[in-house]
């Protein structure tokens, strides 16, 4: 057997020894801290916040921010410490992501001194959890058409509107949303914090995948802030889709994690399970499957470490994010769906893990643009044609 099936093209030989000390210490954070308590906080749909501060503590939050208590790692090093934390659960994942992409890195790009001062350092200790609310009922895909309204008053807006599907909601302390302000149409990013009048965050129940990470909406009815509250540095789509590509990113690394565990327990399924009085994995059929996953993970792994030394070298464009994301997306969703199906009846219990992941991936998928429109954002790439409308 080769010694090194499970990293074929060599990628940790490209790895620097930081990188390579900084994925270590995230899989050894994950495997201990986070591993043993997932199957019952799926299955209870409980995310427990003190995650967030022992996320805090072994500096994975706002990790790629220079300075406010945060680690200053490069953007391969979160890439590498997403795919370590989705080995785990995608929605531990999406709580690191949210809280570094989405919350602490708008703040950290495009507020004022006196905003960064205040949030990053307790966004990066896990003191302080914050959310990201861009999504409405009935603006996913086309955020253009959000309808949540900043009406200027005396000293300062009312805000108006509601957000779906926002993780973290029901438990933020900071929720950087984004509306329109009346006066120029325009989209900009406020900076709210739990117990304002007139905001709430109720949770979505029901929920079937990323059960254990917790999802809400935003509501806001004339909900008054200041100018302190919003961000001065940007306005316009370009405010939000910033932070959308450094999440986007992660979540290409992030998926191939989740899709890497169930690959390696489907390997020692096989190895372990006989029937017909030989072990499954010496059938051909198993190791095609095992052969396909290997090949789309091993493939869309490189992608990623590409991408991420573009971002690196701040050469990256959008359209290379849309491409990993998408792909790793969707083909980590095709391999634990594989991989469930290897495992037989025992494939849908939650005890063997992977058809948690699988219905995870459902939501991957999905959110952060869905794969077709990611292909749409490609498909205008190289055509200079937008086919969204
Ligand atoms: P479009 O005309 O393309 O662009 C409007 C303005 O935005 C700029 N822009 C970007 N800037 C930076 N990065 C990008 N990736 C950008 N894409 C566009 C663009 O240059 C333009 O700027 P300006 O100055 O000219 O005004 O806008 P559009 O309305 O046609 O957009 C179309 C489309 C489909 C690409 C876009 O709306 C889209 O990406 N839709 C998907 C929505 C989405 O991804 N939502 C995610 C919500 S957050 C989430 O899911 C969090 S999950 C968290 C977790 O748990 O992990
Ligand atoms: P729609 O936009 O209604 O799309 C439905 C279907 O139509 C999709 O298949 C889509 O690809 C397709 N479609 C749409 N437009 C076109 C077109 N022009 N051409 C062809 N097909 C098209 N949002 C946040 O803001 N913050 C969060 O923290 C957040 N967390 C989330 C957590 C979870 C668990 C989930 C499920 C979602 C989360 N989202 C969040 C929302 C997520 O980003 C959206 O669900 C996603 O962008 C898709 O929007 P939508 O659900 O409105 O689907």
């Amino acid at each position: 057997m080769l010694s090194h099936w499970n990293d074929l093209l060599l990628l940790n030989n490209q790895l620097t020894e930081d990188e390579k000390l900084i994925q270590q210490a995230a899989y050894e954070f994950a495997q201990t801290q986070l591993m043993p308590g997932i199957l019952m906080a799926n299955r209870h749909e409980k995310f427990d916040p003190s995650i967030m501060l022992k996320m805090g503590e072994a500096g994975l939050l706002g990790s790629t921010i220079q300075g406010y208590g945060c680690a200053g790692i490069n953007y391969v090093s979160y890439g590498l410490v997403a795919r370590e934390i989705e080995r785990v659960d995608s929605g531990y994942r999406s709580a690191m992501s949210v809280q570094s992409s989405l919350v602490m890195h708008p703040i950290n790009l495009f507020g004022n001194e006196q905003q960064k001062q205040k949030y990053l350092p307790k966004l990066a200790t896990g003191e302080w959890i914050g959310c990201f609310g861009l999504t409405e009922p009935d603006a996913g895909s086309d955020p253009a058409s959000m309808k949540s309204l900043a009406k200027k008053v005396d000293g300062g807006y009312l805000l108006s509107g509601s957000k779906m599907w926002i993780t973290n909601s029901p438990i933020a302390d900071v929720f950087v949303v984004w509306a329109k302000k009346q006066e120029d149409g325009k989209i900009y990013g406020f900076i709210l914090d739990k117990g304002m009048e007139g905001l709430s965050a109720p949770k979505i129940e029901g929920k079937q995948s990323l059960k254990a990470s917790i999802t809400g909406e935003i509501v806001m009815q004339n909900v008054f802030v200041t100018e302190q509250h919003i961000l001065p540095k940007v306005s316009g789509l370009k405010g939000p889709f910033s932070c959308l590509n450094m999440a986007r990113y992660g979540i290409s690394w992030g998926a191939l994690g989740a899709a890497e565990f169930c690959w390696h327990a489907a390997r020692q399924y096989g190895l372990d399970r006989k029937q017909f009085n030989k072990p499954l994995a010496q059938t051909q059929l198993f190791q095609t499957k095992l052969a396909d996953m290997q090949t789309e993970i091993t493939l869309g792994l490189q992608a990623s470490l590409r991408v991420g030394r573009l971002i690196d070298e701040k050469q990256y464009d959008p359209a290379m994010i849309s491409m990993v994301k998408r792909n790793n997306c969707a083909k980590s969703l095709d391999i634990a769906r594989k991989a469930r199906d290897m495992h037989g009846g025992n494939g849908i219990s939650d005890e063997f893990h992977v058809i948690r992941h699988m219905i995870n991936l459902e939501t991957v998928n999905t959110y952060e643009g869905t794969y077709d429109i990611h292909g749409l954002i490609l498909g205008r790439a190289q055509t200079g044609l937008q086919a969204f409308f």
